[in-house]
């Protein structure tokens, strides 16, 4: 165990975690920049490509044969990562998380306060009446999903070119800038404007756990180079 860092939890009574696609790896939903991960396989176009709002509006059913085959993962389950910031938030130590996933993880491992700066798979609206879907239905037709209104249904996810939503992006930084520890965790820290709120992080706890290293090491307090799952199992 990191006797440091288990040490500053127990310590902490505000601690906020910011995490990304590397927290859900070890659920089984691959990153976007590992060497498995989505950017290093074959495609028509590259995932950033077909995952703007540009190619959704022109080329819808190239974008959900994609987003049915990448990005929707029904079945992972919450890794020990997720169930340990849970447990934290239960104790009354955590106040947020803030995650750029989309896979709902967070709340299926009893997270409540989770700040989804890039929305979430399991909602999804139709742009032309308003009307909400679950994944299921997403799952369960194919094509361009389409409401009963005959609108397209869209998923509840920000794709690039678009812009996060104003209550959750206020909601993150009151939480980042309250906190007295902050754990980066599983996120390259590539993609703006999500990155860029852990710079108003204040204190000096801040913590780094990511396999590969980031443009936030040199800042971070304690960096660890390990998984996640397995670094936060050990930990009180
Ligand atoms: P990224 O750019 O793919 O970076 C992931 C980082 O996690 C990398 O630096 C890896 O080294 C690291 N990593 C991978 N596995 C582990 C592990 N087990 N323990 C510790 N570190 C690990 O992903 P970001 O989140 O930084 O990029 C932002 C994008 C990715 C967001 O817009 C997400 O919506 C999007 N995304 C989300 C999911 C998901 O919801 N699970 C999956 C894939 C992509």
């Amino acid at each position: 165990m990191n006797e440091t860092l288990a040490s500053w939890i127990r310590e902490s009574k505000r601690i906020v975690f910011f995490g990304g696609a590397g927290v859900s790896t070890e659920s089984g939903i691959p990153d976007f920049r590992s060497v498995d991960g989505l950017y290093n396989q074959q495609y028509d176009y590259p995932p950033e490509t077909i995952l703007s709002h540009t190619f959704f509006m022109r080329k819808p059913e190239e974008f959900f044969r994609f987003y049915r085959n990448k990005m929707l993962f029904p079945d992972a389950e919450p890794n020990a990562a997720h169930a340990k910031l849970a447990q934290w938030e239960a104790e009354g130590k955590l106040t947020g998380v803030v995650t750029q996933n989309i896979d709902g993880l967070h709340q299926k491992a009893g997270s409540k306060k989770v700040f989804e700066l890039h929305g979430s798979v399991l909602r999804n609206y139709c742009m032309r009446c308003g009307k909400f879907y679950g994944l299921d239905h997403i799952m369960h037709t194919t094509g361009v999903p389409k409401c009963e209104c005959g609108g397209t249904i869209k998923p509840d996810v920000v794709l690039y070119e678009e812009s996060l939503d104003n209550d959750v992006v206020n909601g993150a930084c009151a939480a980042i800038s309250e906190a007295d520890m902050m754990i980066i965790g599983g996120t390259s820290l590539n993609v703006y404007p999500a990155a860029g709120l852990v710079d108003l992080y204040r204190g000096n706890r801040l913590v780094l756990v990511n396999l590969s290293s980031t443009p936030q090491d040199r800042r971070a307090n304690l960096v660890v180079h390990e998984r996640i799952g397995q670094v936060f199992a050990e930990l009180p």
